[in-house]
């Protein structure tokens, strides 16, 4: 069986450990975004692709869900006894190696597909995992100047240095729109048994990839079974600031109104919580077959079973 994911990172990668575990035998492809991907201290940095690899691949720091496992920062705070910034991005010593190689094989002409493949194959993350696009696509958010205007900024800072405290009014992909999919990703589509959504941001990691021109044409071309699973439990995200760039593109931050966002144009089935049960009957109403089942990733045993119910949908709407 060819499964394929869109990616984010922490909710993708976690539901990722899961689906290798539910279906073992299975070929699964990574469509991983790549607008979180920032650069810094002239180092190419590729958040979410990280975060899928290590989590994969057993060099995770499992609480924090990003970052290295036993990681030091000593690169770091000499950076800062230089003055020379950002702190407030926290870049580990055992992270930084990551991004040293990555950047040297792009100065060398390599794209970061092939990056990705070379870093893999330190990692074996059991999946194959690419970019969703070669090219540059970096998304920023439209936040106040406190001037009375408005101003973009990249996500990480409006993440990670704003901590998404400040009003978002629109959320942009910017190179979406010349962006090419990455060597792979459009065949790995034609070639899906079938293709999820993991419980990733449907702004920031799923609609990203989305954003890629062709992406969406071809998931809804494929002819197999697309289902997601919500991020949204109890009309909160589990975890990050989806409410807050879901608000941004003027929707609502519950389990059924993802759902109706993506549209049955695109999905077939959609999984809810339990506590989100209420919301079976309207996203069923819009065309989408919808089924609440337990969607918290709280142990690996829990997360599989949570893969097994949207393998379970894919093949009920077959
Ligand atoms: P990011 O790139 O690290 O933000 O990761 P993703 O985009 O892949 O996933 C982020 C989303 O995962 C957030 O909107 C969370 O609400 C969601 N999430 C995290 N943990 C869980 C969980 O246990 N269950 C569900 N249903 N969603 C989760
Ligand atoms: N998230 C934070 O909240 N603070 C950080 O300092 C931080 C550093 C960081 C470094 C490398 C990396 O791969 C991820 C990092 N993240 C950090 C996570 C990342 O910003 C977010 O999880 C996602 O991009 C949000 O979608
Ligand atoms: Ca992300």
């Amino acid at each position: 069986q060819r499964i394929v994911v869109l990616s984010g990172g922490i909710g993708g990668a976690r539901f990722l450990r899961g689906l290798r575990r539910a279906a073992p035998d299975a070929d699964i492809t990574v469509i991983g975004n790549t607008g979180d991907d920032i650069h810094l201290f002239g180092l190419k940095v590729c958040p979410d692709l990280d975060t899928v690899m290590y989590t994969l691949g057993g060099g995770i720091h499992e609480e924090q869900g990003w970052g290295r496992a036993d990681e030091t920062f000593t690169v770091k705070e000499e950076l800062a006894a230089y003055g020379v910034g950002p702190e407030w991005f926290g870049l580990g010593d055992r992270d930084f190696a990551t991004h040293i190689v990555r950047t040297q094989m792009i100065g060398a002409g390599y794209p970061l597909s092939a990056v990705t493949e070379a870093l893999c194959r330190r990692w074996q993350p059991g999946v194959t995992l690419l970019p969703m696009t070669d090219d540059r696509v970096e998304t920023h958010v439209l936040i106040d100047d406190g001037d009375g205007g408005r101003k973009a900024v990249h996500f990480q800072e409006y993440w990670v240095r704003l901590r998404a405290a400040v009003p978002a009014h629109a959320v942009v992909p910017v190179g979406a729109d010349t962006a090419r999919p990455a060597p792979g990703v459009l065949e790995a589509i034609a070639a899906a048994d079938v293709i999820l959504f993991p419980p990733s941001n449907p702004v920031v990691s799923v609609g990203t990839i989305l954003a890629v021109p062709g992406m969406r044409d071809a998931i809804a071309g494929a002819g197999v079974p697309v289902i997601g699973l919500s991020p949204i439990v109890g009309d909160a995200p589990v975890r990050g600031m989806a409410d807050k760039v879901l608000a941004a593109v003027g929707v609502e931050a519950t389990a059924a109104a993802v759902a109706q966002h993506y549209g049955s144009g695109l999905l077939d089935g959609w999984l809810v919580d339990t506590v989100d049960a209420d919301a079976v009957k309207s996203v069923e109403a819009d065309g989408i077959r919808c089924l609440a089942v337990p969607l918290l990733m709280t142990d690996l045993d829990t997360t599989a079973a949570m893969a097994r119910e949207a393998l379970a949908l894919a093949e009920e709407v077959r």
